[in-house]
């Protein structure tokens, strides 16, 4: 049976690339009802007779990232602007929660707009630099930094994601102008509002796919258990198991070794902080207050 990706999901349609063609498939019915298909799945279809094509088969998927719903991602470009927005880190590590808990392979940090603003954050940036996720600076102004972020789409499946009015579709334009994604100021987009649906579909990239995603910022943590929060907070897994409780939530029990870094200045406070944060939200949803 052929084999091939679904590069778009619309109107119960699944559009799927297999070597150069894309076909437009359904969904055999019984199918449908068992398991979603999202985009980036690799499915195996056939032919009805009158040559439309049917999906019969979703291969196991690497993983999947929940907002939008992409699944295989290879890497997820976290996109922030150095100005107009701000870039809060508080933001920044909820994003980081989200892409982790996804189990996405590749998480990177893209600072945009680094021409509003050229020295910013650069203590915060190297915070992030210092627990292992890579970080490029970038500008669609002035050039800056586009040659790293084309290096690191080769052959893969990338996800850029970020709040809204950072740069992520003017980025992506200024790789490939082909691609034509839409862009706007802010203001406008606030104007606008919240309604402007946009579908994720993979993109052909410099020899991966890329997907745009519409920006958010309000995102709940529906799916995440208590226990396995800390492991999202990269910096915070080697000192797993030397806590004098196991398991541990590292928040209200003595003799913790992942509070005890913190003390000492090995983990950042701020983070540390992002993560109680967190943990108290996913807390209340459990007693029913969220
Ligand atoms: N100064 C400056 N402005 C930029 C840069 N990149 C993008 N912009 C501007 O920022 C605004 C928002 O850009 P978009 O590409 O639409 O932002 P987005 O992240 O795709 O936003 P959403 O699609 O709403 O999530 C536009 O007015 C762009 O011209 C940059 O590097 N420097
Ligand atoms: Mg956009
Ligand atoms: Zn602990």
């Amino acid at each position: 049976m052929p084999k091939g990706r679904v590069i778009k999901a619309q109107n119960s349609f699944f559009y799927v690339q297999a070597g150069q063609k894309i076909i437009s498939c359904k969904l055999r019915g019984k199918f449908r009802k068992r398991m979603p298909v999202y985009p980036g799945d690799e499915v195996e279809f056939g032919f009805l007779p009158d040559g439309s094509g049917v999906v019969e088969n979703v291969l196991e998927r690497r993983n999947l990232l929940r907002r939008p719903a992409v699944a295989n991602v290879d890497q997820v470009v976290l996109t922030f602007a150095a100005a107009q927005p701000e870039l809060h880190p508080l933001l920044l590590n909820r994003f980081l929660v989200l892409a982790e808990s996804s189990s996405i392979p590749g998480i990177v940090i893209c600072v945009n707009k680094m021409d509003l603003c050229p020295n910013t954050r650069e203590d915060v940036l190297a915070l992030y630099e210092s627990i292992g996720y890579p970080v490029l600076r970038t500008s669609t102004r002035d050039r800056t930094g586009l040659d790293d972020v084309c290096r690191i789409l080769e052959g893969r499946t990338t996800v850029f994601a970020g709040p809204s009015g950072v740069g992520k579709s003017s980025l992506l334009n200024r790789i490939d102008p082909s691609l034509s994604l839409g862009t706007g100021d802010v203001s406008e987009k606030i104007k606008r509002g919240r309604h402007t649906t946009r579908i994720a579909q993979l993109l052909p990239c410099e020899g991966g796919y890329i997907v745009d995603t519409p920006g958010f910022s309000a995102m709940e943590f529906q799916e995440l258990e208590e226990t396995d929060l800390a492991g999202y907070f990269r910096e915070f897994v080697p000192y797993f198991g030397e806590c004098r409780f196991s398991p541990c939530t590292h928040s209200h029990e003595p003799q913790c070794r992942v509070k005890s870094a913190v003390d000492a200045g090995e983990i950042s406070r701020e983070r540390y902080d992002a993560y109680l944060g967190i943990l108290a939200e996913i807390r209340n949803r459990k007693k029913g207050y969220g």
